[in-house]
C-alpha cells in the first residue's frame, strides 16, 4: 500500500511540475487565458527567476505540435502618438540574481495557430529555450476570464437603457 500510495504521489508530481529548476533559471506561476470564439491565436504569462551570478536570455518558446503552430516572444511598446502597441522581441534577458515577470501589458508568450480553444483549467506544457540553461519546461494552467473581475467590468458595462427602465417601474 505505502508503494502504491509513493508512486502515486510521484507521478502526481511528474504530471504537475509547477516550478521547474534547470540549474539557474527557475519558471513558475504560467498562465494563460481561454480564448474566445474563433480566435486561434493567445498569450502566456510567466515569472523567470535568474539564480546565477551570469545574465541568460531567453530565445524562444513552443508548445506542442498537435497545440498551435508557433510561439512569438513579445512586449508591449507606446509609440510616439502614445498608442499602445505588441512588438516581437528576438529574446528577453533574465539578468543574473533577478526575476522578470511576464504579465499583461508587458512581455508575454505569443501563441499562433492554435489547432483548439484554450479552455479554463486545462494545462499546456511550455518549452522554454534559454541561451544558456538549455530548454526549461514548465506546465501553464488556462484561467477562466468570466473569474477575472476586472475583465468582467469591461465585457459587462452598465446598460443606461436598462437603468433607465427600471427606474420607470
Ligand atoms: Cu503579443
Amino acid at each position: 500500500m505505502y508503494r502504491l500510495l509513493a508512486s502515486l504521489c510521484f507521478a502526481f508530481l511528474l504530471s504537475f511540475p509547477v516550478i521547474v529548476q534547470a540549474q539557474t533559471i527557475a519558471v513558475s506561476n504560467a498562465y494563460g487565458f481561454e480564448t474566445i470564439g474563433n480566435a486561434t491565436s493567445g498569450g502566456f504569462f510567466l515569472t523567470i527567476e535568474n539564480t546565477g551570478d551570469e545574465a541568460d536570455s531567453l530565445v524562444s518558446a513552443a508548445l506542442p505540435e498537435n497545440v498551435a503552430e508557433r510561439v512569438e516572444i513579445h512586449t508591449h511598446i507606446t509609440d510616439d502618438n502614445g498608442v499602445m502597441m505588441m512588438r516581437q522581441v528576438p529574446f528577453v534577458e533574465i539578468p543574473a540574481q533577478s526575476t522578470v515577470e511576464f504579465r499583461p501589458m508587458s512581455y508575454h508568450l505569443m501563441v499562433f495557430g492554435l489547432k483548439e480553444p484554450f479552455v479554463a483549467e486545462h494545462h499546456y506544457p511550455i518549452t522554454l529555450n534559454f541561451e544558456k540553461a538549455g530548454a526549461v519546461e514548465v506546465e501553464a494552467m488556462i484561467k477562466s476570464l468570466s473569474k477575472n473581475t476586472e475583465t468582467k467590468e469591461i465585457n459587462e458595462p452598465q446598460n443606461p437603457d436598462t437603468a433607465t427602465h427600471e427606474h420607470m417601474h
